[in-house]
Parts: structure tokens; sequence; C-alpha cells
């Protein structure tokens, strides 16, 4: 088999980019080692910036986004029993988010694929990419219980954390920058409909708590919990027992419940890979980095760093310069080290690390009593929360 760009993996990142490159007159095959069902079910992130609701719409893909997608002025942060609303386009000259899951967008992007793109294989699992430094890289893949490979002129590793496609780079050549957290998050789905209109971030002396949704109505619920813990340990009436005590409030502010349709663990990592591209071989998405949740951000660096690529191969194409693809892990990695800043920040200032002195509570309280009282401070998280633009 052989083809311009070999995709491995079929995230947001590696759906996006075979439909970027798709509209440009761009070949490309994506493998993907999961089933279609698993791939589209997958809960994940809620948050779209603005960029990547444009890049989306701008693709073709945007139409039912556009429908159904929740725009989202604020987000709330709650700490001491006290609210704050953060106004995202008082602060930041008109900016907004759009809540509109990630299993949908890989819903739509999946359907415009396989009605009018290049090969997209499920159950086609990447096993090495060879020769990445060669003018003619190659994926060795498994698909239907045989071995294959398919050539190309360029490997992008879309392949998430756990991929293959990072392997590729030699040990000697990359640099691992990376913090894990004493902290996972206890996500849930509930049929209920979101007890406030925004996205309500909250501190408090038992740990974090975020309330989100995916429709109105439908919830989605985080708690945070110790690192290792099993989903299947808490009961339902307990994780609403515990959401009640952490986003507590002074006022009549009240939590609905409703019954829990999905409950899942997630480890918290903020993680870099340098550089994100080896000869003919790039990274991008989760393969190259990861941020914890708490920023919202790890979906909306994947869809940066897919156009920064497709940009870049298209300027190619029309000028014969590869200057631009030449620079793409610098050019991705300045956007990739803010939002690991801001994730980090978010990280820091919201949860409660098990051994964190009396010291650590109270310069959390002065620094969300800061983000509240000074237009600066609360401008700073607004931009970072929107999105900063691609380059
Ligand atoms: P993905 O989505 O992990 O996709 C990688 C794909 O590659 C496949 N694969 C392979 N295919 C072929 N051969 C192999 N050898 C392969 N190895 C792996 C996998 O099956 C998979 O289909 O990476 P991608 O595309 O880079 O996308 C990244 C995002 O998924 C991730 O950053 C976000 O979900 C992070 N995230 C959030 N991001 C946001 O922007 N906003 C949010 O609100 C947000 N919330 C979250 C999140 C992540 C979470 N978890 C579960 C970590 C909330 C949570 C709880
Ligand atoms: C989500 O809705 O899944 C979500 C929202 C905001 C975050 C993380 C996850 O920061």
């Amino acid at each position: 088999m052989r083809t311009t760009v070999g995709i491995i993996g079929a995230g947001p990142a590696g759906l996006l980019l075979a439909r970027l490159l798709h509209n440009a007159g761009i070949g490309s095959v994506v493998l993907e080692s999961r089933d279609r069902a698993y791939v589209e079910q997958r809960q994940r992130a809620g948050i779209l910036e603005q960029g990547t609701v444009d890049v989306l719409r701008a693709a073709g893909a945007g139409e039912r986004m556009d429908r159904e997608g929740l725009r989202h002025d604020g987000i709330e942060l709650r700490f001491a029993r006290e609210r704050h609303r953060v106004d995202f386009p008082a602060l930041t000259g008109g900016s907004s988010v759009t809540v509109y899951a990630q299993t949908e967008v890989c819903k739509d992007l999946i359907a415009l694929q396989l009605k009018e793109g290049g090969p997209l294989l499920f159950d086609a699992e990447a096993l090495a990419v060879e020769d990445a430094d060669s003018e003619h890289p190659r994926v060795r893949f498994r698909h239907e219980g045989r071995e294959d490979v398919l050539e190309c002129d360029y490997v992008v590793g879309c392949d998430g954390f756990w991929g293959v496609a990072r392997k590729a780079v030699p040990a000697g050549l990359s640099r691992v920058f990376e913090r894990t957290y004493p902290f996972g998050w206890l996500g849930v789905l509930a049929d209920v409909p979101p007890s406030h209109d925004e996205l309500v971030y909250a501190r408090h002396d038992r740990g974090f708590a975020l309330l989100s949704m995916r429709s109105p109505t439908v919830s989605r619920l985080y708690l945070q919990v110790p690192e290792g813990t099993d989903a299947g340990s808490w009961r339902d009436e307990d994780i609403w027992d515990e959401l009640d005590r952490r986003l507590e409030t002074d006022d009549d502010w009240r939590l609905e419940r409703g019954p829990v349709t999905a409950k899942s663990v997630t480890p918290m990592r903020s993680f870099v890979h340098e550089p994100m591209r080896h000869g003919r071989l790039f990274l991008a998405g989760d393969a190259a980095h990861i941020v914890p949740p708490t920023g919202a951000k790890g979906l909306n660096l994947a869809v940066g760093d897919v156009v920064t690529f497709a940009r870049a191969l298209v300027h190619l194409r029309a000028t014969g310069s590869a200057e631009r693809l030449d620079a793409y892990s610098e050019t991705c990695l300045r956007r990739v080290w803010q939002a690991e800043r801001f994730s980090y920040d978010m990280t820091t200032l919201l949860h409660r690390a098990p051994d964190a002195p009396p010291f650590e509570d109270r310069i959390q309280l002065a620094r969300l009593r800061r983000i509240a009282a000074s237009r600066a401070a609360e401008t700073d998280l607004a931009e970072a929360y929107t999105g900063f633009p691609f380059e």
C-alpha cells in the first residue's frame, strides 16, 4: 500500500488531519488499532476553543457542531463557598468557548472521511515506523490478521500517549519533560440537566470538583480522587454526596442528581516529548504531549498541531519551500508549552495534594482571590482558557 501521508491513529488529531489533507487534494491513509464503535464512544474532552471551532467549520465538519454545540461565555470559580464568574468576551475582546464533546467531533469526522475521504482502516494496528529519517518512511501494521506495509512520503504519529510512533525517534535525540500528580479524576456522566449553565471549577479542602455538561439534558461531573482509585469502589450516592460537599455555596444554589450512566478514573500527567519531528516522521496531539485536563487544552492542542502540519505541507507544495515543515516542531512547541504552563497552573490552583501543608491552602486561596479581584489576573486566565491563536 502506498500514500502521501500515512496517519497513525483516528482520534481527533488523525481524523482532522485526514480531512484537512483531503480538502487540500493531498492523499492519506489512516490506520486505527481499535474499532469504530470504540473510537466513537470513548468519553473525553468537552471544551472547544474558538480557534478549534473555526478550523472544524472551515474544514466542512462544523454543521452539527453549529447546531448542537453550546457557546459558553464564561466559567465559574468556586472557593471558600464563594462564587466568582469569569466573563470571557468582556476580558478577551470577544472570545468564548464551545461545549461539544470529543465523541461528537470524532463521529462527525469519521462520517465525512468514510463518505468523501481516503482510506480509514479500523482494527489496523501500527506495529512500527521504519526509516523515518529517509525519503521513504514506512509503517508496518497488522490488519485483519495480516501484516502489511504502508509506504509514505510522510508519516504523522497521531496515536496518542500509548502509541508506537514516538518510539521511532532514536533515544539519543529525544528529550522528555514530565510531571505526574498524586491524584486523578473520577468522571461521571449523568442523565440530569446541568445544575449551572456554565462550567464550575471548585477548589475545596476535600479536593477539586468540576461541573461540566454534554448537552442540556446530560451532565458531566468530575471529582479529584487519590491516584490509583478504582471507579467501581465509588457508589453513585457517595459521588453525589461528595460533589455536594465540594460544590457547596453560601447562597441557595443546589446540585440536581440523576442516574449515573458511566463512571471512570483518569490519571493526571504533564508530558512533552521534544522534538516533535524526526526526519519525515511528525508527532501530533497526545503522541507528543499530555496536559492534565484542568485547563481543557488536550484536544485543542492536537488540533493546533495538525493544522500546523497541513499548512506546512500545503506551503511546500505551493512554493517548493520546506521552511515551514522544517519549523514544525518549534512552531508547535511554543504553543504546547503555553498550554502546559496554563494546565499546570490550573491544576495546582484547584487541587489539594494529599500532603499539602496548610501554607499551600492559603496560597491557593490567595491566588483565587487575586483572580477575583484583579482584572489583569482574570484576563490572563480568560486569554489562556479561550485559547492562544495558531501561528
Ligand atoms: P487520542 O484521542 O488518544 O487518539 C489516538 C488514537 O490512536 C489510536 N492508536 C493506534 N492506532 C493504530 N496503531 C497503533 N499502534 C495505535 N496506538 C494508538 C488510539 O486507539 C486512538 O484512537 O489522541 P489525539 O488524537 O492526539 O487527541 C488527544 C485528545 O484525545 C486528548 O488530548 C483530550 O481528550 C484531552 N482532554 C481534553 N482536551 C480538551 O481539549 N478539552 C477538554 O475538556 C478535555 N477533557 C481530556 C479531557 C482527556 C481526558 N482523559 C480521559 C485523559 C477530559 C478527560 C477526562
Ligand atoms: C469535560 O466536559 O469533559 C471537561 C470540561 C472541562 C475540563 C475538562 C473536562 O477542564
